[in-house]
């Protein structure tokens, strides 16, 4: 299969801890440099220098106690810096833009979980995001207890919410999960529990369907405030 569109396009990658998101990040930028195309890999929280600050604040737990509505925001701090000097340039001048984790997390983890007012968390989104929206979010799904034990496994740290019990995973991957049926032009869902490589090319796969045979933005994303 041969990529021939060239447009800059903003794929980011979802899902719980020990997802598999950075193992298949990495993995999308090297098949689309590859082909010959200009991508650039970030993450978030982070992703611009200012953004990986913010990110050892929260990370560290230092904001959990001011709750979920101060969490979101310091998120969203972060995604606009990252936006304005790392996202929107790279989209700008041609290139393709691999997003570990983006405004989905936001939802999932201090909207669903953080029981935040709705119309609060689709404003502060509106505001943060405009209208660089993502192309393509690919969710990749595993069980809660499967993907802990691959962040445990890693490392023996527990950061802020790797710390949560196992009810707070499973309600996040349902959370994930609804968001892509709310959305299915912009998401999809890739079950991460196999082989790394399978995963890579299920990936693969959804990201020429997508992106070079249907390029034309989706219709949840046109809509989208
Ligand atoms: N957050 C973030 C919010 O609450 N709100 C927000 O708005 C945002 C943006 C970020 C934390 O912040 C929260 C969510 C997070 O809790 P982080 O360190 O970036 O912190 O956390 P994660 O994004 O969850 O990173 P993880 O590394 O834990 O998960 P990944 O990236 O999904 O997993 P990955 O690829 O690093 O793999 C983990 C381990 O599993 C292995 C890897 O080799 C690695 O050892 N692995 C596999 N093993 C077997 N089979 C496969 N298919 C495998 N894929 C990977």
């Amino acid at each position: 299969m041969t990529i021939q569109n060239t447009r800059g396009r903003f794929i980011t990658l979802e899902g719980g801890e020990g997802a598999g998101k950075s193992t298949q990040a990495a993995r999308l930028e090297s098949r689309l440099r590859a082909r010959g195309f200009e991508a650039v890999l970030t993450r978030e929280p982070g992703g611009s220098p200012l953004a990986e600050q913010i990110r050892s604040a929260i990370l560290s737990g230092a904001i959990a106690p001011l709750g979920p509505a101060a969490e979101a925001v310091m998120f969203s701090a972060a995604r606009i810096d990252h936006l304005r000097h790392t996202i929107r340039p790279a989209l700008d001048s041609g290139k393709w833009v691999i997003c570990d984790r983006f405004s989905d997390s936001t939802r999932a983890y201090q909207g669903a979980l953080g029981n935040l007012d709705p119309q609060f968390l689709r404003e502060l989104e509106r505001v943060t995001v405009g209208p660089t929206r993502p192309d393509l979010t690919i969710v990749i799904d595993v069980p809660a207890e499967l993907g802990l034990a691959r962040a445990r496994a890693r490392s023996a740290f527990a950061d802020r919410f790797e710390a949560e019990g196992l009810a707070f995973h499973e309600a996040l991957r349902n959370a994930f999960l609804d968001i892509a049926v709310d959305e299915p032009r912009r998401c999809a869902v890739v079950d991460g529990a196999g082989d790394a490589d399978a995963v890579s090319d299920t990936i693969w796969r959804i990201v020429c369907e997508r992106l070079v045979e249907s390029p034309e933005p989706s219709p949840e994303k046109k809509a989208a405030p």
